[in-house]
């Protein structure tokens, strides 16, 4: 199936992003420098077959696997397995930045609601709302979740985002790292145990799958992300639930050579080319009837 990919450029600094419709995914970011900021695999399916593999994948309503064993929801929800549509009349292109909106009505899911649990039944209700924008040295993605059901929900949501690792040194702690997670309580998803970050920074040198916690009254991610030999990126993450800040907690993800293998989109040769740093809302936070919630990253090359 063929799905429109949309180019947004800002004029004045030239930078550009492009967005696929299946999931609103942000296939690209490219700064005014002329730096390509995120990954995506080249085996990524594009077709809608699966989600994609890069870019920012949109995680909602669930991070990971279902918890209720007999739900059929597909692994981090379905907010990335559907096509959303563009807000009418949001592309803008102005002298501070460009962007565009972009649309899930959850009437239209069709795919992914899983069975057994309230999106399936129609218990819940929402309307996602992406809000993308860019400057010449900045990528900013605001995710919308509003409650427009009868009945409040519990949630999760994440920003899956991949980034390019220059010059294949994923695995050069030197080159590639993540600083600004000190206090945070680590849970390695591999070894099933914690431990906390201290101020050395986070370095890939095997498959890692890490979900940090920030300490108590920390509510904004504030990174210093190592891509590459000169390069860093700055990513500052927030959350509100219903108006009040919420702690935003992040995923360091890179599958290394036999996961990478294992999963068919993604090339077993490609794993030193990213890393993966996702911010989220992983509380399981409860929306109610009506309200809003949000979640912010600002993506600095
Ligand atoms: O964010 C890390 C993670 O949960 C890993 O455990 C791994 O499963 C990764 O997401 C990719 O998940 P996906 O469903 O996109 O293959």
């Amino acid at each position: 199936m063929k799905f429109a990919v949309k180019e947004i450029k800002h004029t004045k600094s030239g930078a550009s992003c492009r967005i696929h419709e299946f999931g609103a995914t942000v296939l690209s970011y490219t700064s005014a420098a002329r730096r390509e900021i995120l990954f995506v695999s080249r085996d990524a399916k594009l077709d809608g077959s699966k989600a994609v593999r890069g870019g920012i994948p949109l995680v909602f309503p669930i991070f990971g696997p279902p918890k209720d064993e007999s739900s059929t929801m597909p692994q981090h929800g379905f907010a990335r397995n559907n096509v959303w549509s563009t807000v009418e009349g949001s592309e803008f292109d102005e002298d501070d930045s460009a962007g565009i909106s972009y649309e899930l009505d959850f009437n239209k899911v069709t795919a992914g609601k899983g069975t057994n649990n309230s999106w399936e039944s129609g218990c819940y209700n929402v309307k996602l709302i992406l809000d993308i924008s860019i400057t010449g040295d900045a990528l900013t993605t605001i995710l919308n979740i509003h409650n427009t059901g009868e009945e409040a929900f519990p949630f999760e949501a994440l920003f899956h985002t991949y980034y390019s690792i220059d010059d294949h040194s994923a695995m050069d702690g030197s080159k590639c790292f993540v600083q600004g997670l000190e206090g945070y309580n680590a849970y390695d998803q591999l070894t099933k145990r914690n431990k906390m970050i201290g101020s050395e920074p986070i370095t890939i040198d095997s498959e890692l799958d890490s979900i940090h916690t920030p300490p108590d009254g920390i509510y904004i991610a504030d990174l210093l992300i190592g891509v590459g030999a000169t390069e860093t990126i700055k990513l500052v993450c927030s959350g509100k639930v219903d108006g009040r800040e919420v702690p935003v907690s992040v995923v360091v993800w890179n599958p290394h050579e036999k996961k990478a293998a294992s999963m068919g989109d993604f090339g077993s040769d490609q794993y030193v080319d990213m890393l993966c740093v996702e911010p989220g809302l992983l509380r399981g936070d409860t929306l109610d009837a009506g309200k809003k919630a949000t979640m912010k990253q600002i993506i600095a090359a």
